[in-house]
């Protein structure tokens, strides 16, 4: 039985070589008989409570002029951009960034999304080849198998599949800089964003030495950064965030630790006290509550998690035990808006402040970004940082730029509001490969 025939064109370089029908069908019929996923369609996001449209979340992510939305074909492709310098964690280091974009085609438009798996599942388990896989034999044809009539709707179509919210991200990204160009808004006006400009601040990678460290929280305060975070690990902890704080002794501080500690050093993150940060990021393992409420309890400082919050569900679980007093929202981490949004009006709703974490992201991931933090719930600086702290030329025209006052500008053009530099993403481009709609 052929339910659809989607055809997969690869291209390397520009050239289709080869197109060949997929095997998707058992796939299909699976998502046809599964039923939409019931947290999905009732997260707080698609609702419009008076509490909502009276903090300015008034949203309408829904079909234009009453239509809805049909995709006609989905494009994934890899760029290489270089750092312009390398960025050190406690889970690695790396001094390139594959960048993984996603367009879809439809309603005579192209949206942008981006990817923001990594090459190495150290930070999460996804990767870029994971996503690639994920994306071309389910989710790709989940969004192509109908019109899509909401961001919820795409959100129940993707839901069946467990897992894999970096690769759902990106094409919820794409589908939303879709849907507000079809409207002709900004995504910050689609997404009920109440800012016209946000405060950032920067990820510090860990250094080869601590003058080197000094000298770069010299340089981006002096660029304007309104709060400087440090990635920490056992060995690169106290000692340099002491020094740190000692010559600056009133910025807003905060330190990340990508889960390089347990419990057991609880003693020792307790020392982390004496600093007046911010809040200290996921200290304790990428998928833990419970450790993290013990540690809470007998923190002053907040515990801001990252790598744990992977969904709306897990986000009021944490608020729940008290495993965290700040969240820290990424699109990719969380699946994709439906999810993120969700979660900030949870937070929101709860007064527990977010902000919108990064992850190296090119121009259009950072368009995005920018985007989410302008909703109200985003009171903390986001690590949002100019295009030029990690790129010598960016994928979006103009590039992101962080004003002295260590603001960003949320732009007011239709979608994303930046103009994608397809010549420089085509010059740049390792692979491309084109899903397509066949009759449905
Ligand atoms: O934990 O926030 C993190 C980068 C890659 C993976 C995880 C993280 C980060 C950062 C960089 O801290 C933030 C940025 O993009 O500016
Ligand atoms: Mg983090």
């Amino acid at each position: 039985m052929q339910l659809c025939g989607l055809d997969v064109a690869f291209e390397v370089n520009g050239i289709y070589p080869k197109c060949c029908t997929m095997s998707t069908v058992p796939q299909m019929l699976q998502h046809l008989v599964a039923s939409p996923n019931s947290d999905v369609l009732s997260c707080t996001a698609m609702q419009r409570s008076p509490d909502a449209i009276e903090s300015g979340m008034e949203r309408s992510l829904c079909c234009f002029g009453g239509k809805s939305v049909r995709i006609d074909s989905v494009k994934i492709r890899l760029v290489r951009l270089p750092l312009n310098e390398a960025f050190e964690t406690s889970f690695g280091r790396i001094d390139s960034r594959l960048i993984f974009l996603v367009s879809v085609e439809g309603e005579g438009l192209t949206g942008w999304g981006e990817v923001v798996a990594a090459e190495e599942p150290r930070y999460s388990y996804e990767t870029a080849g994971t996503a690639h896989h994920v994306i071309r034999e389910f989710l790709a044809p989940a969004m192509l198998s109908g019109p899509i009539s909401d961001l919820s709707e795409l959100a129940a179509r993707f839901a069946p599949f467990r897992g894999h919210n970096m690769a759902k991200a990106g094409l919820e990204l794409a589908y939303m800089d879709l849907l507000a160009r079809a409207k002709g808004q900004s995504l910050s006006q689609l997404l009920g964003g109440t800012r016209q400009r946000i405060p950032v601040g920067v990820s510090l990678g860990i250094q080869p030495t601590p003058d080197r460290l000094l000298e770069r929280v010299e340089r981006y305060l002096a660029l304007g950064y309104q709060r400087i975070k440090l990635k920490i690990k056992p060995g690169w902890d106290v000692d340099i965030v002491s020094e740190v704080r000692r010559r600056h002794p009133d910025i807003l501080l905060s330190v990340d630790a990508n889960s390089a500690y347990t419990i057991e050093d609880q003693d020792h993150l307790k020392t982390l006290d004496g600093f007046g940060l911010l809040m200290i990021e996921q200290p304790l393992d990428h998928d833990d509550l419970i450790d993290h409420a013990k540690l809470q309890s007998v923190l002053r400082t907040p515990i801001c998690l990252d790598e744990s919050i992977t969904a709306l569900r897990r986000a009021q679980q944490a608020l729940d035990i008290k495993s965290c007093r700040i969240i820290n929202i990424k699109i990719g981490r969380v699946g994709g808006y439906s999810q993120a949004l969700a979660i900030h009006d949870l937070c929101h709703s709860r007064g527990i402040p977010v902000w919108c974490g990064g992850m190296l992201e090119s121009g259009i991931g950072r368009a995005h970004n920018i985007a989410l933090a302008s909703l109200p719930g985003f009171t903390l600086p986001g690590d949002i940082s100019a295009s030029s702290r990690f790129f010598a030329r960016d994928l979006i025209v103009p590039e992101v730029n962080v004003a002295e006052d260590g603001m960003v500008e949320v732009p007011l053009g239709p979608g994303l509001g930046f103009e994608v530099d397809l010549d420089y993403i085509t010059s740049n481009t390792q692979t491309v490969e084109r899903i397509e709609r066949h009759n449905v």
